[in-house]
């Protein structure tokens, strides 16, 4: 086996990387790096991504040096021009249509998740105050960008074209906490429908997603020393 995967199944990033893994139906080992037990600030780790994130993915065929990749979208990219595939990355205008939706969701709509899952997850767990100051700016970016996607997708069931691609990836793995945030994304009737339909339709986002699930049912079962380690996690 040529290609390593190093996740943590409860990360929203790790997430769309297995996702396309599966969709495309790759032989990956897959390295399970336990961000509540701070693997990967471990210096094996750090050596392969200097940030100290998960994904990574390591493609070490003889007769070459490693390629060591960081950036779920990067490593996502690579495995479908690995693998010559022109379903999740398509050719011609269709792939800048989906790298343009791609850089969007990396610069605009990705961006108030994090913040609501620092403060509504893991605040309450390790007693911190929630930050309210945060929470706006995260309502705020929402409101400035979620509109954006809801419209695109009023007529929609993918983002780009008629069949999944990186691009819905990309953009509907923020939702992955929602159960556990609360982000209001369901005041976007659009981006709900879409979001359904990809959990309903593309086996691989379902199962991504139900791994993601599991992961993060375990790590917030905690005790509250415990609840220390997911704040440091950075899941
Ligand atoms: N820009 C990165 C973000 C990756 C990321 O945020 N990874 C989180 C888990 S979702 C992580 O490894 N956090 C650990 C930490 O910050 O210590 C990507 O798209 O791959």
């Amino acid at each position: 086996m040529t290609l390593k995967f190093y996740a943590d199944p409860g990360s929203g990033s790790c997430r769309r990387v297995s996702a396309a893994i599966k969709h495309l139906n790759i032989d990956v080992e897959e390295v399970f790096i336990d961000l509540l037990a701070q693997q990967n600030r471990q210096q094996e780790f750090v050596t392969l991504n200097p940030t100290g994130m998960v994904p990574v993915l390591v493609d070490d065929e003889p007769g070459r040096n490693p390629i060591i990749l960081s950036e779920a979208g990067a490593i996502m990219i690579y495995l479908c021009e690995k693998t010559d595939d022109t379903t999740l990355w398509p050719s011609g205008v269709l792939r800048f249509e989906v790298l343009k939706w791609m850089f969007w969701a990396a610069e605009h709509f990705r961006q108030p998740a994090p913040i609501y899952f620092e403060e509504k997850v893991i605040a309450p767990v390790i007693g911190a105050a929630v930050n309210t100051a945060r929470l706006a700016e995260a309502d705020r970016l929402l409101a400035l960008h979620g509109p954006i996607l809801d419209d695109h997708l009023r007529n929609r069931n993918f983002v780009v074209g008629d069949t999944v691609t990186l691009a819905d990836f990309d953009l509907a793995a923020p939702l992955s906490q929602m159960p556990r945030s609360h982000i209001p994304y369901d005041t976007f009737p659009n981006i709900m429908r879409w979001a359904t339909g990809l959990e309903d339709t593309v086996e691989a986002w379902r199962t991504s997603g139900e791994a993601l699930n599991k992961r993060m049912d375990k790590a917030l079962n905690l005790s509250n020393d415990q609840g220390d380690r997911v704040a440091a996690s950075g899941l």
